[in-house]
């Protein structure tokens, strides 16, 4: 979290999450899997913009190449085009992460990214979480029994984006200096800021944007 907290801003929520199953296939040499996350924020903002990142929990070996590994292009974060679509070629620079079962991944949403195909015999199976600042829309929304489980825990509940969590305000006019001057941070999450923030001129991922945690700094 404090990685995460870090690299975006203690203002965070999760808005989007999915688990990843993905059995066995057939080799397929013209799959293009790569994209930045995001939708169409790039092409709105026509500029690209660090506005959110994604954790990997890996709930399956993933340590060879060709077992449905996420593929990243380290450093991709930093460009200012898209990815040429180029199906059937590996794009220059990219890399397929190993990843064991309990591995953590981190990588920011402009990272060019995607999957390779699984031609193992074993099942790949990830849960992603993406996380955002919260004045970004929610794809989607807390259950009552999420709700009902994260009583009693404002960080949690800020992070599933409990409807009732209203320390934000973000660009209420009554609180327009709090909201733009520093984000609100009422749990202390910027306290786990454990890496050069990116307001120090750093990127709190590592060079490239893209890293495997060990479980517990997740
Ligand atoms: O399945 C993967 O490893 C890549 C996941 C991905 O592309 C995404 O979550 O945006």
């Amino acid at each position: 979290m404090g990685v995460l907290a870090g690299a975006l801003t203690p203002n965070l929520h999760i808005y989007h999450s999915h688990i990843d199953v993905h059995p066995p296939e057939e080799d397929k040499p013209n799959a293009w899997r790569w994209h930045e996350d995001g939708g169409r924020q790039t092409a709105d903002l026509d500029y690209r913009a660090r506005l959110s990142a994604k954790l990997g929990y890996w709930l399956s070996d993933c340590d060879e190449p060709g077992m449905g590994n996420l593929e990243v292009i380290p450093g991709s974060n930093h460009w200012t085009e898209f990815l040429p679509r180029t199906p059937g070629q590996t794009p220059e620079g990219a890399i397929q992460v190993l990843a064991k079962a309990g591995d953590v991944t981190l990588f920011e949403r402009r990272i060019w990214h995607g999957r390779s195909t699984n031609l193992s015999e074993r099942t790949r199976m990830v849960v992603f979480f993406g996380y955002s600042p919260r004045w970004i829309v929610q794809r989607e929304f807390p259950s009552a029994e999420q709700l009902q489980a994260a009583i009693g825990d404002p960080l949690r509940r800020q992070l599933i984006g409990a409807p009732d969590w209203d320390s934000c305000h973000v660009g209420a006019p009554s609180s327009r200096s709090r909201s733009t001057s520093r984000p609100p941070d009422p749990f202390g999450l910027s306290g786990w800021v454990h890496a050069p923030s990116r307001r120090e001129g750093a990127c709190a991922l590592p060079r490239g944007g893209a890293c495997a945690a060990p479980k517990q700094a997740a």
